[in-house]
C-alpha cells in the first residue's frame, strides 16, 4: 500500500549532497531503509537535459534494486522517458489531473497541498498522496511558504482521511513525532539524511525511530 511506501520519504537533487556523491547519498538512504525517492534536481547547479536523465536513470536503478519508489519532481516528460514510477508536482507546475493523464492511472502522483482548496482539488484529480509543509523552518527550499505546523496536516487528515499526508520541511529525528500523531502517513526528508555527516546512520535513526513511533500511535 502507498501507505506504507511513505513513511520515510527522502528527498533529494545532486545539488543536496553537498560536497558528497549524491549517488552514495542514494545508495546509503536506501540501506538505511528509506521507502520512498523523489528526485528533485533544482537550484543553483541542478543538472539539466542529458545530465538530469543520466542521473535520474542512476538513482531509478538504485531505487529498483532496493524495491523503493521512484518519483520525479515536476518533470513529466523525464518520469514517462524513463518509466518512472511516479511524479510529484506543486500547485504551479502542470495541473495534477493533466500529469494524471500522461502517466495512467497505475502512477503515483503526488501533489503538494496547502489550503482545504487545494486538498480537495487533489482527490478530484485522483492524486495518490499530497505534501503538505513546511511543517517546521526548513533550509532546503529557498521560496518555502511560511511554518505550518501539524494544526493542517491533523485537520485535513480528519476530514479526508482516505488520501495519504506526507509532512516536508526542517523535520528531525527530534521532531518528527507530532507530524505522524498528526496524521500523516509518512515525512519526508532532504537535509536530514543529504547533508548529515553520516546518511546511513541518520537513517537507520529515523527508521528506528518511526519503526517503534508507528508502533505506539
Ligand atoms: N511535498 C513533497 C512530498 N515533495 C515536494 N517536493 C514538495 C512537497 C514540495 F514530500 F513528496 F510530499
Ligand atoms: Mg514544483
Amino acid at each position: 500500500m502507498i501507505e506504507q511506501k511513505l513513511q520515510l520519504y527522502f528527498i533529494m537533487g545532486s545539488v543536496n549532497a553537498g560536497a558528497a556523491d549524491p549517488l552514495e547519498v542514494l545508495e546509503a538512504a536506501l540501506r538505511g531503509g528509506v521507502t520512498c525517492f523523489q528526485l528533485r534536481e533544482k537550484g543553483l547547479g541542478a543538472l539539466v537535459g542529458d545530465e538530469k536523465r543520466t542521473f535520474a536513470e542512476a538513482c531509478q536503478r538504485f531505487c529498483r534494486q532496493y524495491d523503493v519508489p521512484f518519483i520525479v519532481n515536476d518533470d513529466v516528460d523525464l518520469a514517462i522517458a524513463i518509466d518512472a514510477d511516479g511524479v510529484h508536482i506543486g500547485q504551479d507546475d502542470e495541473t495534477a489531473a493533466i500529469v494524471r493523464q500522461r502517466l495512467g492511472k497505475d502512477k503515483i502522483v503526488g501533489v503538494s497541498v496547502h489550503n482545504e482548496q487545494e486538498m480537495l482539488a487533489a482527490i478530484e484529480v485522483g492524486a495518490d498522496y499530497v505534501g503538505m509543509g513546511p511543517v517546521y523552518a526548513t533550509s532546503s527550499k529557498a521560496d518555502a511558504k511560511p511554518v505550518a505546523g501539524t494544526a493542517f496536516i491533523q485537520e485535513m487528515a480528519r476530514a479526508y482521511p482516505t488520501l495519504p499526508i506526507v509532512g516536508i520541511g526542517g523535520i528531525t529525528s527530534a521532531n518528527f513525532e507530532p507530524v505522524l500523531a498528526a496524521g500523516a502517513s509518512g515525512i519526508s526528508l532532504i537535509s536530514a539524511i543529504a547533508s548529515a555527516v553520516d546518511p546511513y546512520s541518520a537513517t537507520r535513526r529515523f527508521k528506528i525511530a518511526i519503526d517503534k513511533g508507528v508502533a505506539s500511535l
